[in-house]
């Protein structure tokens, strides 16, 4: 977890004001209202001054600013728990004898919406969202919010909305039962004070959301999302115990079933799991503060210029023409031209299916807003283009001389290149310092990761413009510098060859596939190779045969495939095979495996799944910490943001860095001596990963320094 820099505590972020004999309790805990200790103590403070009056008939709870609570503060993680406790707070504003109103805007969100669960009515302005993501964050709902829910909105809703952790509207908040009405005002504390005013005139009492039970329902509703679960979450223990804790309800008193919610919420905060998910949440985060940009102004985006309508060009022009940017697509030629418009179209038509583009904004978009040319000329005006054309330098820097006489002054020249040097691109133009590497990940409209490259000669404000960019195409971005590869490729290369050193020692690919799967990946390397084409691989290979070290081991097998022809999906045959049954593994690759051992003078021997996890992660974190120690990477958590956005690390286990601060540093330096004895080449212990080990830091430590 990255304990943020210490605020000073809002000095009294909770006020309370009777007006018409109604109680109006405003939060004022920016950015985002979270229940500290203080907004806590101060509720409890409020709600224990309400009990002593008898001058108040109803009470209204709202947040000040931008949003209603939005949760527990997840910087109190991990410090010894201050009363008052959320849950003991929650009861006493349900036992108020007087009713009591949430008035909800902005996003009320995991402890916020419990709390305005533990009110008796809720009032919500239409945009405003709600839902318990504890679950995202390797936790559960831990003050009623799973005893309560269920009560007013139905098991099976609640079931649902727990263990997903998703945003609900308002408008399904009000049929779900979850609010009582939407108010369309600007004037969130003159909503709640209306509604109170309403039901005080009406004589409504308090309604108690806990006095409830909730509608029974079949056992196997529990066991179907226990199943389900167990394959889509796997080796995650939050969705498990939500599910344990909303079927709590069902069967035990609204008591029991606290307590029981409770025992389940501390199991979940002693764990990795736990500490690795808010680790990656305040990462993603903290990886926008880069010191160079800190306080810089970017430059104004309002048109981008793409250079090139393939697979990745068209993925960036969708990602801007859904951020509501207008686009100029280049192209070669008319037929180029033609098929990019159709690709973006396509594409454009899948959001519109998926909900996530209307026909409208549709038809603007391709009416107006995005346009394709065959003509340089039409991007004279454009304040950011992006190159995304064939991976040679001799094409881009055809493209970037272009681009230089064409742009106007301040224009900025991006490169999409995923290893090539942004220095040699920048130097063919006569503004090196408005030149930047943004490498975009396939499908570009979808991956959140964006690997701003950053240049000798790159300008601070062009570096800004990249990461305000990146925010508002919603995409999480990380500062690399210039390397083969910059952070997540370069780091790839290494851990894929560990695999493949597995495979040598005498596991087969299906094996370290397997492993690294049951570890928690999306997919196998070998699998992914295979999606991806072997042939991309073999070229990039290829291209660094004549700077090969001699002294590698270089593992040939996937040469063999690719000599004959084997690509992986798109030619139905690579590491696996692909019909009708799908993706069975290929034997041949084990004779082709078979001989290099041998011409190696290897014996094969068995290889456990820990032997190869621990391989692939050694590999992993040593070539991290020297990327990290060359500062390709700012920090540890740069490493971490990267993997877990680009190359399907999973999130559970919080990034590479996290991981290897969890297993111990010193594991992950014995691993590497353990392999360097089979390979010495390979297995060079990173001078980094040796100083915090002699030094009995982590990369945590790093992280804050
Ligand atoms: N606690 C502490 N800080 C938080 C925070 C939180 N809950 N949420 C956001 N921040 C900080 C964030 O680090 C950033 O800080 C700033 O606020 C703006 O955030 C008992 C135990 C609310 C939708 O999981 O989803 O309640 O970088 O950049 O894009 O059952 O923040 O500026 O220094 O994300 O507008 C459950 C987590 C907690 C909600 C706003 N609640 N937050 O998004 O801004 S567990 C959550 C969000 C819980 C109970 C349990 C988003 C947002 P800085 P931001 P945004």
């Amino acid at each position: 977890m990255l304990p943020r820099k210490e605020e000073p505590p809002v000095s009294n972020p909770v006020l309370m004001e009777v007006v018409d004999d109604i109680a109006v309790i405003a939060i004022a805990n920016p950015p985002v209202n979270a229940l500290s200790h203080a907004v806590r103590s101060g509720l409890d403070a409020a709600f224990a001054e309400i009990a002593r009056r008898d001058d108040v008939k109803a009470v209204v709870i709202y947040g000040t600013d931008r949003t209603f609570i939005a949760g527990a503060d997840i910087r109190e993680f991990g410090k010894p728990p201050q009363e008052p406790f959320l849950p003991d707070l929650i009861n006493r504003i349900e036992a108020c004898v007087v009713p009591v109103v949430a008035a909800l805007h902005g996003t009320a969100l995991g402890g916020g919406l419990e709390v305005a669960l533990g009110a008796h009515y809720r009032v919500a302005v239409p945009n405003a969202r709600f839902g318990l993501p504890e679950v995202t964050l390797g936790i559960l709902p831990g003050a009623g919010g799973t005893q309560r829910l269920p009560r007013l909105a139905g098991v099976e809703f609640a079931l649902e909305a727990i263990t997903s952790g998703r945003q609900i509207s308002a408008d399904e908040a009000l049929k779900a039962g979850v609010i009582d009405r939407i108010s369309d005002t600007s004037d969130v504390r003159e909503m709640g004070l209306t509604y109170a005013r309403e039901l005080v005139a009406s004589g409504a009492t308090p309604r108690r959301t806990s006095e409830l039970s909730p509608v029974p329902v079949a056992a196997e509703v529990f066991d179907a999302a226990r199943t389900r679960l167990a394959k889509k979450a796997r080796g995650q223990l939050a969705p498990q115990n939500c599910i344990k804790a909303v079927e709590g309800a069902t069967r035990l008193s609204f008591a029991e079933g606290l307590a029981n919610e409770r025992a389940l919420f501390q199991e979940l905060m002693e764990s990795d799991q736990r500490a690795a998910l808010i680790h990656a949440f305040f990462a993603e985060r903290q990886v926008a503060k880069v010191p160079e940009i800190k306080d810089v102004a970017p430059r104004t985006i309002d048109q981008i210029g793409v250079i090139g309508g393939g697979t990745m060009g068209a993925g960036i022009a969708v990602s801007a023409l859904l951020a509501g940017l207008q686009v100029t697509l280049i192209e070669r030629d008319a037929d180029a031209v033609a098929r990019a418009e159709a690709n973006v179209s396509k594409t454009l038509q899948g959001s519109v299916k998926r909900g996530k583009l209307s026909q409208e904004n549709y038809d603007a978009i391709m009416g107006g807003t995005f346009r394709a040319s065959d003509d340089y000329a039409t991007l004279a005006e454009a304040d950011v283009v992006i190159e995304a054309v064939f991976e040679s330098m001799e094409v881009k820097k055809d493209v970037f001389t272009k681009l230089d006489a064409i742009c106007k002054p301040g224009a900025i020249l991006a490169s999409n290149t995923s290893y090539l040097d942004v220095n040699e691109i920048a130097a063919m133009t006569s503004r090196p310092e408005d030149v930047i590497g943004l490498h975009f990940f396939s499908p570009a409209h979808v991956m959140r990761l964006l690997e701003i490259v950053v240049a000798d000669k790159t300008a601070p404000e062009v570096t800004a413009t990249g990461f305000a960019l990146a925010k508002r195409l919603k995409k999480v971005a990380v500062r690399a510098g210039v390397c083969d590869g910059f952070i997540g490729n370069r780091i790839l290369s290494h851990y894929r060859k560990a695999g493949d050193g597995a495979v040598l020692a005498g596991a087969s690919p299906f094996e370290v596939d397997r492993a690294l799967v049951n570890f928690g990946l999306a997919m196998g390397p070998y699998a992914v190779s295979d999606l991806a084409g072997l042939d991309i691989g073999w070229a990039t290979r290829k291209r660094l045969a004549p700077t090969r070290d001699p002294r590698e081991v270089y593992a040939e097998f996937a040469d063999r495939l690719c000599e004959a022809g084997h690509f992986g999906r798109k030619t139905g045959k690579g590491f696996y095979v692909y019909g009708e049954e799908g993706q069975v593994p290929n034997d041949e690759v084990l004779e082709h495996i078979a001989m290099e051992r041998a011409a190696k003078g290897i014996a094969a021997r068995k290889i456990s799944e820990q032997e190869i996890v621990d391989r692939y992660m050694a590999a992993m974190v040593n070539e991290a910490a020297r990327v990290v120690e060359e500062g390709i990477a700012l920090r540890p958590l740069d490493v971490d943001v990267t993997l877990l956005n680009g190359y399907g690390f999973p999130r559970w286990r919080g990034g590479p860095m996290q991981y290897a601060d969890t297993v111990g540093l010193d594991k992950i330096l014995a691993d590497i001596e353990r392999f360097a004895q089979e390979d010495d080449f390979l297995w060079q212990p990173a001078s980094l990963l040796k100083r915090l080990v002699a030094e009995g830091k982590t990369f945590a430590d790093l992280n804050n320094a």
